[in-house]
């Protein structure tokens, strides 16, 4: 027996630390809230859960740039294609199938109800168009500057066209004004002291174009997979390029293993930090709870139920292992809230556990981590509909396929970073009418949420390469030994 449980501890060793981590980080995070740090001491405590978000995010341009050029520069033509046609289909297909389960459990559920908006606060912020959005995604995949594409993304801004002001006040005026003043004990009035300015709903707005902080991965994966598939075309003049590419994503790996014992004790403060400084939960409206509980019920059922039907039905082979091989990679998305940091530690879970070739993973994943994000499209699915029943607004059947359409591509655009896909709801509220400053409702609740389709969309990767493992099975088994480069370490 305790030699059987020492067994274990040591197998599972890294993966039970991090199980525990996650639960010292709620305990920790509910109890220093009640000592009510100051902002400063909250920021000096996080200080260790930055810094594995920092060590994630160092790893995945080396990692995404390596892999996809390496992994398709060892694949046939033939085989190449096919894995790249399944793969994409079979996203498509899942995302597609998360936003049905979505919509099903909004109208089943109906957490808007009939009642009153709780908030109705409206920002007044300019937004962008859903033809804008999609612009956007495809000028994303084509870089203008590879170097910026490791640090910015395209994204159109929308700024005010102002027509001239003639008096004050009159019918010319773009811009509604607050003026604050200052009064004395008496409640005379001394001065004016602030203008705030906000746009009337007449303003005209104007694209421009503009970038926005975080890597555009995107960009990088449409680049690498291309290079990947010329690479391996090239025959032995591709040779250096390609045996620099396997390398570096070895010694990447390496730093991976190496860095992950950091991990649960980044976690701890991770978590923990997160919740210092959270708003206080009990403070949440009923409304907003159920459309919670909404989300969080499809994400369950999707990523317990249909996933995992999927992945038995199609290789026959126990999903229950297979995800345990990847709890790992699931507890790093939950602290991360973010797909392409949780990236290295994918790889490892699905190469050293799960035993998938590593020419498969090498393609699945970065581009996964990019594009298929059910957790993602599901919640889209879910947030429009709530907020059409928060506005007592009836969709039509024509409606809801809309918003299935746009939030599957609302989830392909967004980024594999934190609440990405609270900016690209734009692109599902326009598509059918709803009010964009609603997307303020859902807000509140959203860094949590965020945390739970982030496991869904790793999950979904992660079940995809091993589907794609056993579809392409007998391309794998055929080319083994072709391999054009046979300097890779076993
Ligand atoms: N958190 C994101 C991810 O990395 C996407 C989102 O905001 O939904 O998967």
């Amino acid at each position: 027996g305790l030699a059987r449980a020492k067994d274990v501890c040591k197998r599972n060793g890294l993966l039970i630390l991090s199980v525990l981590s996650v639960i010292v980080g709620c305990l920790l995070g509910f109890f220093l809230r009640t000592r009510r740090l100051t902002e400063q001491e909250i920021s000096y405590f996080q200080f260790p859960g930055e810094l594995l978000m920092r060590m994630l995010k160092m790893l995945i341009l080396p990692l995404v740039v390596s892999s996809l050029m390496s992994g398709l520069a060892a694949l046939d033509a033939k085989t190449s294609s096919r894995l790249g046609i399944f793969t994409i289909a079979y996203y498509l297909w899942t995302t597609f199938v998360a936003v049905i389960v979505g919509i099903i459990m909004v109208s089943i559920i109906h957490p808007g109800g009939a009642a009153q908006k709780e908030n109705t606060e409206q920002s007044g912020k300019p937004v962008m168009s859903s033809a804008d959005a999609l612009l956007d995604l495809i000028r994303n995949m084509f870089p203008s500057n590879l170097v910026e594409a490791t640090f910015k993304q395209y994204r159109t801004k929308n700024v005010p066209v102002l027509k001239p002001v003639r008096a004050f006040p009159s019918e010319g005026f773009t811009h509604r004004f607050v003026i604050y003043g200052i009064r004395d004990e008496n409640g005379s009035h001394i001065q004016n002291f602030a203008l705030d300015i906000t746009p009337s709903p007449d303003v005209v707005y104007k694209s421009e174009p503009g970038t926005s902080e975080g890597m555009n991965v995107l960009g990088i994966v449409i680049f690498s997979a291309t290079m990947g598939i010329i690479l391996g075309r090239m025959g032995t003049n591709g040779v250096p390029l390609v045996s620099f590419c396997q390398c570096l994503n070895e010694s990447v790996m390496k730093i991976v293993a190496v860095a992950v014992w950091y991990f649960p004790f980044g976690i701890v403060f991770l978590i923990a930090g997160k919740i210092l400084e959270m708003d206080d939960p009990t403070a949440i409206g009923k409304k907003l709870g159920f459309y919670a509980i909404t989300v969080l019920c499809g994400l369950v059922v999707h990523g317990l139920f249909i996933l995992p039907m999927m992945y038995l039905f199609i290789t026959k082979k126990n999903p229950i292992v297979f995800i345990r091989g990847v709890l790992q990679a699931l507890l790093i998305a939950l602290a991360t809230s973010s797909s392409s940091a949780t990236l290295p530690i994918t790889f490892k879970c699905l190469l050293e556990n799960n035993h998938i070739d590593r020419r498969i993973a090498r393609f699945v994943l970065p581009v996964g981590a990019t594009i298929n994000m059910d957790g993602t499209a599901l919640y889209e699915a879910v947030a429009a509909i709530f907020i059409a029943q928060v506005n007592n607004y009836e969709l039509d059947f024509g409606q809801i396929i809309t918003i299935s359409i746009t939030a599957t591509a609302a989830s392909i655009g967004a980024a594999g970073i934190p609440q990405a896909g609270l900016v690209t709801m734009v692109i599902v509220l326009t598509s059918v009418g709803l009010p964009t400053d609603d997307i303020t409702l859902i807000i509140a609740v959203d860094w949590a949420l965020d945390r739970f389709r982030t496991m869904i969309n790793v999950l979904g990767d992660a079940l995809a390469a091993g589907i794609m493992a056993h579809i392409c099975r007998k391309d794998f088994a055929k080319q083994n030994e072709e391999v054009p480069l046979n300097c890779e370490t076993k």
